[in-house]
């Protein structure tokens, strides 16, 4: 019979799929192989199968987005996580990650972590110009137990994947979530893996009516987009774009400028706007040396 299901963890042309009656063990039939279209994990998948433990992958649904690294697909949000200190967090970093998720069509959510090494006044700051844009943000501790249930309701039935900088505690917070509720599945992909040298496999973890993905994605931060669009992913700047005397203001040296004005006023956060200034040139810069 036909199943419907996802796959949650791929190995050695296995690929485990997820479905109303647990998980089966499944080959890909060769015609994906001709198409040229591989299974990757988070794919939603029809199951031949008859006896409910392995069958044939036969068919795969449309999917909604991507990741390259590592490959995965259909995701819905990225926990974008900084630590608040310990490695300082950096808010043109942040501002980027935001972007590069927005452009993927993933919903960011902003985590600042190791919350347990400062005062709430040294996060609260950061904490607020996010919230007041419109974004989910948390704090959280892994020692303190700060945010951690919040995380974990954020994380329900979603599909998700942590990002951020090297150590800010993005593993340590994915082992948080999952807690002991983890299983490995399938015999066989522990014996391919005994004594072999086999590459981390990714694996969506079951939590909650949800998924969260077992390895940080989007390690590598390329955003590529054209300089004057940048703009339209700062939603701060919207309300003052209309007292801009161009309509193409970039907001850079353009006189009587609305956005600039406002930052003046103190009604735009001065970081947010000067790391748009940085970005734009990145952008900039690296577009002239594309070409
Ligand atoms: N004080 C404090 N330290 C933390 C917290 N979470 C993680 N750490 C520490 O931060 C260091 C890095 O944590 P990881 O979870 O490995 O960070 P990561 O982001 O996965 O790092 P990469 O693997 O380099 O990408 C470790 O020494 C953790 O013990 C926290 O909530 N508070
Ligand atoms: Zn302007």
């Amino acid at each position: 019979m036909i199943l419907v299901g996802r796959i949650v963890k791929g190995i050695g042309g296995f690929y485990y799929v997820s479905t109303e009656h647990g998980i089966i063990e499944c080959r890909a039939r060769g015609k994906f192989r001709i198409s040229n279209i591989i299974p990757i994990v988070g794919d939603y998948v029809d199951v031949e199968s008859q006896n409910f433990k392995d069958g044939f992958i036969v068919n795969i649904h449309d999917r909604k987005n991507q990741l390259v690294r590592p490959p995965v697909s259909n995701v819905d949000q990225a926990i974008i996580t900084f630590s608040i200190v310990n490695p300082d967090l950096n808010r043109l970093q942040l501002d980027k990650m935001i972007i590069l998720t927005e452009v993927n069509q993933i919903n960011p959510i902003i985590c600042i972590n190791k919350v347990d090494l400062v005062d709430e006044d040294e996060y609260m700051p950061i904490y607020n110009i996010y919230k007041k844009l419109g974004y989910e943000v948390i704090a959280t501790s892994k020692y303190d137990n700060i945010g951690i249930d919040k995380l974990k309701t954020i994380l329900k039935g979603k599909t998700s994947f942590f990002t951020g900088p090297s150590g800010v505690g993005k593993s340590s917070l994915i082992n948080c979530v999952h807690g002991h509720e983890r299983q490995e599945i399938g015999d066989l992909s522990e014996k391919l893996n005994r004594g072999k040298h086999t590459t981390r496999n990714v694996e969506l973890i079951s939590i909650d009516g949800g998924y969260v993905l077992d390895t940080p994605g989007f390690t590598s931060l390329n955003l590529n987009i054209d300089e004057k669009n940048l703009k339209n992913f700062y939603k701060d700047f919207k309300v003052f774009e209309a007292n801009c005397r161009f309509n193409s203001c970039l907001h850079i040296n353009e006189p009587n400028c609305g956005v600039k004005d406002a930052v003046e006023n103190g009604l735009i956060d001065k970081t947010r706007y000067s790391n748009y200034l940085s970005l734009y040139g990145e952008l900039k810069t690296n577009r002239r040396r594309r070409y």
